[in-house]
């Protein structure tokens, strides 16, 4: 990574978590036990990789940073919560998550649940409660783009398609629709809500940019089967491996390793040439794509 990439990075990771530290509730506040639990499953941790989208695609679009890290804290809970929920027992039952006990392990299940709704709840507080975009025609769009990118059209529904496919070979535009809804949705709303948040961009610059999202958002799913295969679980934070072992279908066990890397590069450059139009000004997203696809956890 270049140095003041790697700069823009860790400042905007800094700035993020003195947000989510101030928007989440206190533990101290009641039901302490709730919000603590809230908090555990959301701070220190994660690559911030949403969040980091969001911020880029706000740059692009010359919106007040202070608007926009209130649509990516959304993007982020929604992400937490999905993440406390998948690793329960009735889903992926697992143990391990950002490389500390899962929700339920370190709490119990029922208090995982409760953080799951509490953190979905708080997302959609944020979006309504702050002044996002001066058009409230427009920040009422926002609050509909993350309910479908996250619900049964989005990312739960992609969610319904993963456990109902366990066991069974999926062909490949099928798994490329579970995943464009499991994990695509919430990375394209990420950077659109980002972009929303400014006035710049025109409404076929915004389609484009939206594309894009479509195409990082499948490569990142790709790069994670990957990594599931050849990273270690320290590295992840995460147990790996957990695939093949739960017999789900993947884009290494339809494509073979060589044939998801090679997906994952094909998309790469597609995702890059969607970008072309907006020239320098896009350079973040561009340094966010290469981040995706050439990252290590
Ligand atoms: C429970 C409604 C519901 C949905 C769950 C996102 C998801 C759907 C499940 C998570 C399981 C998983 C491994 C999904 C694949 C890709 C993914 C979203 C990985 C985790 O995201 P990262 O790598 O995690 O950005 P960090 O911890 O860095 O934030």
């Amino acid at each position: 990574m270049v140095a003041e990439f790697t700069a823009w990075v860790s400042t905007h990771q800094s700035r993020f978590e003195d947000v989510l530290q101030r928007l989440l509730p206190a533990s101290e506040i009641a039901p302490q036990r709730l919000h603590a639990a809230m908090r555990y499953s959301v701070l220190e941790g994660g690559k911030r990789v949403r969040p980091l989208l969001a911020y880029a695609a706000g740059e692009l679009a010359g919106a007040p940073v202070e608007r926009t890290e209130i649509a990516a804290t959304a993007v982020e809970l929604i992400h937490a919560y999905s993440l406390v929920h998948d690793d329960m027992p009735c889903m992926d039952d697992d143990v391990l998550r950002r490389g500390k006990p899962t929700c339920h392990v370190e709490y119990d299940e029922a208090t995982a649940l409760l953080v799951g709704d509490a953190l979905q709840s708080l997302a959609f507080q944020l979006l309504s409660e702050h002044r996002l975009n001066d058009d409230v025609g427009r920040q009422l769009q926002m609050v509909k783009l993350l309910a479908v990118a996250s619900g049964s059209r989005g990312m739960a529904g992609g969610q319904a398609i993963d456990l109902a496919s366990v066991g069974k070979q999926l062909s490949l535009p099928e798994l490329e629709q579970m995943h464009i809804h499991k994990t695509g949705a919430l990375i394209r709303a990420a950077i659109l809500l980002g972009a929303y948040c400014g006035d710049k961009l025109s409404e076929a610059q915004l389609e484009r940019l939206d594309h894009f999202g479509k195409l990082i958002g499948l490569a990142f799913q790709v790069v994670d089967d990957v990594l599931d295969c050849e990273a270690d679980t320290a590295t992840l934070g995460k147990t790996a491996g957990k695939d093949a072992d739960n017999d789900k279908p993947t884009y290494v066990s339809l494509l073979g390793l060589a044939g998801a890397k090679e997906m994952a590069q094909r998309l790469h450059s597609e995702s890059m040439a969607t970008l072309n139009e907006f020239g320098e000004s896009a350079r973040r997203l561009r340094e966010l794509a290469d981040f995706i696809v050439l990252r290590k956890f």
